[in-house]
C-alpha cells in the first residue's frame, strides 16, 4: 500500500510543481558505472622499469619483464578489497603497449616478457571477467614514440590501437584518455570525437572518461577530494579534455545541462607508478578510509590507483593498506541503526527506486528502535530522476528541543556526514532548498569503526 501511494505521489507530482528545464538524468551506463563505488586503477609500464613517472618514448622494450606477473593474484586482491572495476594503463604517455598490438613494434611483442608472447592487457580483460570484475583501460593520446604523432596520420593510428582494444578483450566498461602532454610535446590536433564515436559504436556500454565527459569527468585535481558540494551536471561550452576548469569539475554545476557525475582518480602512492623508495609513503588504510569519504561520500567515485612493482605484483604494503582499508569500512557500516524499524524498510533496502519525496520546506522524522550512539549519516537520492536536493538540515532530538548536527548541500548518489557522537532516538532531516522535490532512497546512521 505504501508503496502505491508513493508511485502515485511520484506520477503526480509534476502536475503540481513548476520547474522550468527538465534535470538532466543519467544514462543507464552512467548509473550502473556510478554504484561501482570503489574502482581501481593499474598504472604499469616501461616507467615501472626506470622509476620515473614519464617516460619519453626511447625506452628499449627490453627492459619490461615483469616476471612474476598474475593477473588472477592481482585481480583477486582487488576483489577481496571490494573493487569493481580495473582499469589498467594499456598504453601510457611513452607509447609503450601493453598488448601485442599491430601498429607499433612497441610494445610487450618486444620484450623479453614471455617471449614476446604475453599480453597483459588479455590477461587483466580474462581475469577480471572470471572474477567476476569489471574492466577498462586507458589509452593515452600523447604518445611519445610513435612517429605519425603530430600529424594527422596519428588520429587514424590511434583509433586502430581503439579498435584493437575494443574489439579483442570481451566487455569494456570503461574507456579513460586524456589531454595531458608535456610542454614541449608536438602540436596534435586529436579527433576526441571520432575516438568517442569508435567506443560508442563496438562498445556501447563502456562510458567514456575525460577532464570533461562525455559520460565521467574528472574530479579537477589528483589528492582525492571531490568538492563538499558536488553536482554531476556541468556545462562543458569552451573546455576540451586539456583545456578545463578544475575548480568548476570539482563542484560541477547546479544549472549545468549536461550529466557528467566527477570521478575521483588518486594513488595510493605519491606517484602513479611504483617506485621502490614509496614503499614507505603508501598511503595508510585511515588515509584511504577518509578518501572514500572525500569522494563516493560526496557523490563521486573512487578510482584508487595501485601500481604493480617490476616482478608484476602489488608491494606487501599497499596490499595490507587495502585489506585494513575495506575492513574499517566493512566495520563502520555494518550496522544501519535505522533499519530495524521497519517504518524505514523503504529507504534502507539498498534500493534506489523505493524513495519518498521531500519538497523544499518538509521535514521528517527518523526513529531509531532505542536510544544509540552514532556519528555517521548517510543519504542517497534517487537519481535516476536527477539530483536534486541543494541544502538540507539533519538534527537529533535532545529530549526536550531539535538541536542541529550539520547543514549540508549536494546529496547525489551519496552523501557521508562525519560529526562527532550523537546519543538520541530519533532524528530530524529538514530539505531547504532542492531543485525539485528530492526523491531521498536511502537513509543510514552509524558508529563508525575506533579504526577510522
Ligand atoms: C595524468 C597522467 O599524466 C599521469 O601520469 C597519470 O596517468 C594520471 C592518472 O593522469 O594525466
Amino acid at each position: 500500500m505504501l508503496r502505491i501511494c508513493l508511485l502515485l505521489l511520484v506520477a503526480i507530482w509534476p502536475v503540481f510543481y513548476t520547474s522550468g528545464q527538465p534535470l538532466p538524468k543519467p544514462t543507464p551506463r552512467q548509473l550502473a558505472w556510478q554504484q561501482l563505488e570503489t574502482t581501481a586503477f593499474l598504472h604499469f609500464t616501461v616507467n615501472t622499469y626506470i622509476d620515473k613517472e614519464w617516460g619519453d618514448g626511447t625506452e628499449s622494450p627490453q627492459i619490461f619483464n615483469p616476471v612474476d606477473f598474475d593477473a588472477n593474484k592481482l585481480v583477486g586482491i582487488l576483489k577481496e578489497t571490494g573493487f569493481k572495476l580495473v582499469i589498467i594503463t594499456a598504453k601510457h604517455h611513452d607509447g609503450f603497449c601493453l598488448w601485442p598490438s599491430k601498429v607499433t613494434a612497441h610494445s610487450v611483442a618486444s620484450s623479453p616478457w614471455k617471449q614476446g608472447k604475453g599480453d597483459v592487457v588479455k590477461e587483466i580483460a580474462d581475469a577480471c571477467k572470471k572474477q567476476g570484475l569489471k574492466f577498462g583501460f586507458y589509452l593515452s593520446p600523447w604518445d611519445q614514440h610513435e612517429p605519425t604523432y603530430g600529424t594527422a596520420k596519428y588520429n587514424n593510428f590511434y583509433k586502430t590501437q581503439l579498435r584493437e582494444l575494443l574489439t579483442n578483450y570481451g566487455e569494456v566498461s570503461e574507456v579513460w584518455l586524456d589531454g595531458a602532454k608535456g610542454k614541449n610535446a608536438k602540436d596534435m590536433e586529436y579527433d576526441f570525437n571520432g575516438y568517442w564515436s569508435l567506443v560508442r559504436q563496438l562498445q556501447p556500454k563502456a562510458v567514456l572518461f575525460s577532464d570533461v565527459g562525455p559520460d565521467v569527468r574528472w574530479v579537477g585535481n589528483e589528492s582525492g577530494n571531490a568538492g563538499e558540494t558536488c553536482w554531476s551536471t556541468i556545462n562543458t561550452t569552451g573546455m576540451a579534455p586539456g583545456k578545463a576548469n578544475s575548480k568548476y569539475l570539482n563542484t560541477g554545476d547546479p544549472n549545468g545541462k549536461l550529466w557528467i557525475p566527477a570521478e575521483t582518480d588518486v594513488s595510493i602512492r605519491p606517484g602513479w607508478f611504483y617506485h621502490a623508495a614509496e614503499d614507505s609513503k603508501v598511503k595508510t588504510a585511515k588515509q584511504l578510509v577518509n578518501l572514500y569519504y572525500q569522494s563516493v561520500g560526496r557523490n563521486s567515485l573512487l578510482l584508487l590507483n595501485i601500481p604493480p612493482n617490476r616482478q608484476g605484483l602489488f608491494a606487501d604494503p599497499d596490499v595490507a593498506s587495502l585489506r585494513d582499508f575495506r575492513a574499517i569500512l566493512n566495520e563502520t557500516f555494518k550496522t544501519n541503526l535505522l533499519a530495524s524499524q521497519k517504518s524505514n524498510h523503504n529507504l534502507t533496502d539498498n534500493k534506489l527506486n523505493t524513495f519518498i519525496s521531500l519538497p523544499p520546506g518538509q521535514s521528517i522524522v527518523f526513529n531509531l528502535n532505542k536510544k544509540s550512539t552514532f556519528d555517521r549519516a548517510l543519504f542517497q537520492e534517487n537519481i535516476a530522476q536527477g539530483q536534486r536536493n541543494e541544502t538540507a538540515l539533519l538534527e537529533y532530538w535532545d529530549g526536550s528541543k531539535w538541536q542541529k548536527i550539520n547543514q549540508f548541500t549536494t546529496i547525489g548518489y551519496k552523501r557521508l556526514l562525519r560529526f562527532p557522537p550523537v546519543q538520541t532516538d530519533k532524528i530530524r532531516l529538514t530539505i531547504i532548498k532542492a531543485k525539485e522535490p528530492v526523491q531521498l532512497a536511502e537513509v543510514g546512521l552509524f558508529k563508525a569503526s575506533a579504526r577510522e
